[in-house]
Order: C-alpha cells, then structure tokens, then sequence
C-alpha cells in the first residue's frame, strides 16, 4: 500500500514525538463523517473499526456535535464541587433509557471498569459482610478491560500485564465460556466473591462469542451464591450487537453495567456505571470522584448520543445488516478464510496464515481498495462499521472484502 509524502511527514512525525505504544496502519485521516473517514490525500475510506465501537452514530454526528457545540458556549465543566443544569437530566435520563435507579458518571472505559470494580468491593464488605480486605472477584481468561495497573492483573495477554507488576490482588481469572469454572470458584469460597466480571462477548479476544445461555447459567449461578452479575458493555453495549445492552440477548439484567466508547457517539471520553440503589448507594459523598465525571459537555452529548441510538433505530439496523454481513462473508472461498462470528454489527472473520501472509495483508490490501479494519491477535479481522451504515453501502463494504480475499 502506498503511502504518500504527506501522509509520510506525519507518521514520522508521531515516530519523532510520540510514545511508541502502537502500530497503527499507514493510513492517516484527517476527515470522518457517518461511516467514511478520509486519509490527508483525500481518499474515502469505509470505517469498518469505528474506533472499536467507539462510533455507532457515525462520524461527527450532526446532532451530537450541535449538542457539543452548544454547550460548549456556555459551560465546559464545573466539578461536581457544584451542581449544574446538564447532570441531573443526563442522569434521569440515562438511568431510565437502561433502566436502573442510579448512574455514577466517569471519562474513560477503564475508569468506568474501576469503578464498577470499587463499587462492588464495596457491596462485598458492606452488604454481603466480607472480612475486610477479603473480597475476590472473578474474572474471564481472554478478557479485555482497559489498561490500568488493577485491570492488567486479571489480563492473560502478555502484551497487557507483562512487566507492569507487582499486581493487585483479590482476583481469580478463569476460563471464558465455562460456567463449571465459575460454579465451581462460587462452591469453593464463593462468601468471599463479591462479583463476577465479564464481556459478553469478549471483543479483543477477537470477537469470542460465548455459547447460547452461557450469560444467563452464571447470572444464574452468582445469585445462588449472593455474588454481583458485573458486564463489561462498553464495547458491546448501546446497539452494536442488535440490542441495547448485548446481555439482552439472553433477558439478563446485570447488577452491574458498565458502558463507555458509543455512549458519547465518539465525540469525548464518556463512560458511565448503572446500578440499582441498594449496591451504587454503598459509595457515599466523597469516597469515589472525578474531575470531568459527567461534566456539562459529556451530559449533553451521552443524551444527544443515546437519542440517535433511539430515534434511528440503530439496534435493530445492527441485528438485520448483521445477520446479512455473516451470511454474504461465509461465502468467501480462500485458502486464507476459516470463518465469520458475530452479533449484530460486530463481527470477526477468523484467517490462517497462507503463503506467507496473513490478516495483516488483507487489511492493507483492503485499505488500498477503501476500507479500513484492523486485525486483533494477528489472525483475527474485526469488522465494526458504524451501525447508520445502510444495506446497499453494506452490500459495497462486503464486495470489498470479497475482492481483498480474492486478490490475496
Ligand atoms: C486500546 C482493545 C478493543 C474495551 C472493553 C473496557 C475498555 C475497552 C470491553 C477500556 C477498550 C479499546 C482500548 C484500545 C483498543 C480497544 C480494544 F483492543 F484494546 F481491546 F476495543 F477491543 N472494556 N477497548 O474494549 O476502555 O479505557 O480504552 O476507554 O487500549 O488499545 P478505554
């Protein structure tokens, strides 16, 4: 894939001053609207990454930018030293958009997946009367949760954990899509487990879909054992998987959810904790916090950005267009393909190597013909456009697809 000298001066330039804590693709962008992004020569892109869920609504979604400009004439951020007119509302009407009484507002994914973790430490000691400083929460083998020192212990990728140590203790991480595995942690000293955390669908481990009623067998299981139901929605949730939470495949409601990346349309690190006021209310004034949690800008635009999920139907556009993605990808013949998995508008084709390339040259052979998706754990290809996405634009992404397969 070529890469022009434009876009070259700016890659280096990353290279000259920038940590080196990624390897993007060689592709630099400079314009995103609904679901194209342009690169710096002007050439038009499909997003099929979307920012890793990141931007359901689309691109600079006119309405949630309206929502960003306006407030940001008036009041930026006030600290929650002070009320405001923006929070309040945002609350309400996220806690009944979700249906749960309380909403505790934070910034980023993993703040949020701190915070869930805090909360239910809390719930342990304080409801469920765990010895102090005794509290375990389970968590899944392949999960992916973000990138503080807390969150890395309970990784299993050595790219996330390896000399970050020494590592916070209280977890135990067991196998994914086992509910023995958790029935049997719960009947070993499950009065000590606060909670059980997990993706229901592990997004990083390349779009790992568990079985049909793996979801409900632990919800199930973490209420005989008075233990908190935790998801971890914030790549899964707000309509990418064809429904508004992905536990809502299975008609589990969570204790605790956990929601970031869509929930600001990709417009401002916006994430957010709900739960019902018998565990969120164990977190008492001053005892958990935020600069920008829920400030004047983030509250506007997570109502604006949940509206747009509402008013176009994004959920339901992500269960039909999903369903046909995996039907026309299964059909790709290449030495290349072993196979497509999914829900709704996040899906994953698994690849194998083959005469000496791999997924990572199907990406930039897709690149070169104008669609961007990127590979996780080197053989695996994500594909999350933005869920505005329409059939016919659908149908033009997965002819790309075809043809990157073929050529290769
Ligand atoms: C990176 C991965 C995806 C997440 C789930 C919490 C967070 C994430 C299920 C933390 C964030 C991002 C992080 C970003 C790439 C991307 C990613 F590849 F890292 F694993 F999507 F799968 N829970 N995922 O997926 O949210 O703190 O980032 O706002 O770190 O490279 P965050």
């Amino acid at each position: 894939m070529e890469i022009t000298p434009n876009a070259q001066r700016y890659i280096a330039q990353e290279e000259q001053y920038g940590a080196h804590n990624y390897h993007p693709m060689p592709v630099v962008l400079s314009r995103g609207q609904g679901i194209y992004v342009w690169d710096v020569d002007g050439k038009r892109y499909f997003d099929f990454l979307s920012a890793y869920s990141a931007v359901n609504q689309g691109h600079c979604h006119p309405k949630i930018v309206k929502a960003l400009c306006d407030q940001a004439q008036n009041l930026c951020l006030t600290s929650r030293a002070f009320h405001n007119d923006c929070l309040g509302p945002y609350e309400e009407f996220a806690t009944r958009f979700f249906g749960y009484d309380k909403l505790l507002p934070m910034n980023s994914g993993a703040e949020a997946v701190e915070t869930a973790l805090k909360l239910a430490r809390r719930w342990g000691y304080v409801r469920k009367g765990i010895p102090e400083n005794q509290a375990i929460i389970v968590a899944c083998r392949g999960n992916f949760h973000g990138r503080t020192i807390s969150i890395v212990s309970i990784s299993t990728d050595p790219d996330s954990y390896s000399n970050y140590g020494p590592f916070t203790p209280g977890f135990e991480v067991i196998p994914y899509n086992d509910p023995a595995a958790l029935q049997e942690v719960l009947e070993r000293h499950g009065d000590r487990v606060a909670a059980f955390l997990a993706e229901p669908i592990q997004g990083e481990a390349g779009v790992f879909v568990p079985d049909d009623g793996y979801l409900k067998a632990c919800y199930d299981l973490c209420k005989q054992h008075n233990v908190l139901f935790v998801a971890d929605e914030v790549q899964t949730g707000i309509a990418r998987t064809g429904r508004m939470l992905c536990c809502d495949h299975e008609g589990v409601r969570p204790d605790i959810v956990i929601l970031g990346k869509a929930l600001s349309g990709g417009t401002l690190p916006v994430s957010a904790v709900l739960a019902d006021d018998d565990i969120m209310l164990t977190i008492r004034p001053g005892e958990h916090g935020s600069t920008f949690g829920g400030f004047p800008l983030a509250a506007r635009v997570a109502v604006a950005a949940l509206e747009v999920v509402r008013d176009e139907k994004l959920t339901e556009n992500a269960e039909r267009l999903g369903k046909i993605f995996r039907e026309e990808i299964a059909k790709i013949k290449s030495p290349f393909f072993k196979y497509v998995r999914g829900k709704g508008l996040l899906n994953a084709i698994v690849t194998e190597p083959h005469d000496g390339k791999e997924a990572w040259d199907i990406c930039l052979k897709m690149a070169e013909k104008g669609l961007l998706a990127k590979p996780t754990h080197r053989h695996i290809i994500r594909f999350a456009p933005p869920l505005v996405i329409n059939e016919t634009e659908l149908r033009e992404a997965i002819r790309i697809i075809f043809e990157a397969f073929e050529e290769l």
